[in-house]
């Protein structure tokens, strides 16, 4: 029908397969290749390219690397193919440190990320930038919020550069609130609200990712004014959507009417599936009990559901869900 709603992008992480891209590896590189033609075919047009931090000053090899990921890609008759990065920072790389210099240095690494992303044709860098992924202070409840509060003033003028930063290259830089089973902090939409009222670009906003939301966010109610409030401020960036055990999408407790229906009242954006498969970066931090769903390609088969099945029946869950929203409007 002509005067059907067109539905959102919809991109997949590629932590279903891995968590460093290996950009200069040339084997790699067809198997990037052969999961993005495969899931492609699924109607996914755009991938969230975790981007695996490195520990040398020097960042320049990086970003060339990336570049030549790009275009490798491109030459496969895939320059249609979207790309948003997902990073984090890191104890190295902090920028809530209350070391002045770590806070340059962190800003330096983000600028390098932020370098990455254009260099790969992204316009989204995504994930945990604020405070370490998953380094805990030792620390909880009233004090942790106390300890924080302080992080987060420390991050907010680097937050800002690296929004001013990242306008120059057309990347807008999306925070994520992460539950506390993975990370101390910003566990709450509400949380990250308040940290950007402290930052003035507006390059900086927000991803939503659902897993997180359900877990320690504030209810629909409260989501909804939220979610309306940000997209207000032109910073609602970047939404994923994730089951609570960030396994199969399809077969899952994710209130999807209740997440969806705000959300794209407001928001046009690509929504990415997120889901994080048994490979070994992941089981031990995440204590992923469930199985790997095993890599074609890479993996022996077995009679279990394999990553590209439970991936072509997330984007179906998903696309059927948005339909039911975007219909009923
Ligand atoms: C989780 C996030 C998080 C970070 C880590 O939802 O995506 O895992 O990406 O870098
Ligand atoms: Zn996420």
């Amino acid at each position: 029908m002509s005067n059907s709603p067109s539905l959102p992008d919809i991109y997949i992480s590629f932590f279903m397969f891995t968590t460093d891209m290996k950009p200069n590896d040339e084997e790699y590189r067809n198997e990037i290749v052969r999961h993005i033609k495969e899931l492609k075919g699924y109607g996914y047009s755009g991938f969230e390219f975790p981007i695996a931090p490195t520990s040398e000053e020097d960042f320049s090899q990086d970003i060339q690397n990336y570049q030549e990921l790009r275009k490798y890609i491109d030459a496969k008759e895939l320059s249609d193919v979207k790309i948003s990065t997902n990073v984090g920072a890191t104890e190295t790389f902090d920028p809530s440190s209350s070391d002045s210099q770590q806070r340059q240095k962190a800003l330096e690494y983000l600028k390098s990320r932020v370098d990455i992303t254009a260099a790969l044709g992204g316009e989204i860098m995504m994930g945990p930038i604020v405070i370490p992924y998953g380094v805990f202070p030792g620390i909880w409840s009233d004090e942790l919020q106390e300890h924080l509060k302080e992080r987060y003033d420390n991050a907010k003028p680097i937050l800002n550069q690296l929004g001013e930063y990242a306008q120059e290259k057309n990347v807008k830089l999306a925070i994520e609130p992460i539950t506390h089973w993975e990370t101390p902090g910003p566990n709450k939409l509400s949380q990250l609200i308040e940290f950007l009222e402290g930052v003035t670009s507006k390059q900086v906003g927000v991803v939503i990712d659902s897993a997180h939301e359900i877990l320690d966010g504030d209810g629909p109610e409260k989501f909804s004014r939220q979610v309306a409030n940000l997209a207000q401020q032109e910073r609602l960036h970047y939404i994923q959507v994730s089951p609570p055990d960030r396994g199969a999408i399809h077969t899952s407790w994710l209130p999807w009417q209740e997440f969806l229906t705000p959300v794209l009242e407001v928001y046009k954006g690509p929504i990415a599936v997120e889901i994080f498969n048994a490979i070994p970066a992941f089981v031990d931090s995440l204590r992923l009990s469930r199985r790997k769903f095993w890599i074609p390609g890479q993996d022996d088969p077995n009679s279990y559901p394999s990553a590209y099945e439970i991936a072509e029946k997330a984007i179906k869950a998903t696309n059927n869900e948005i339909t039911k929203v975007l219909g009923s409007s």
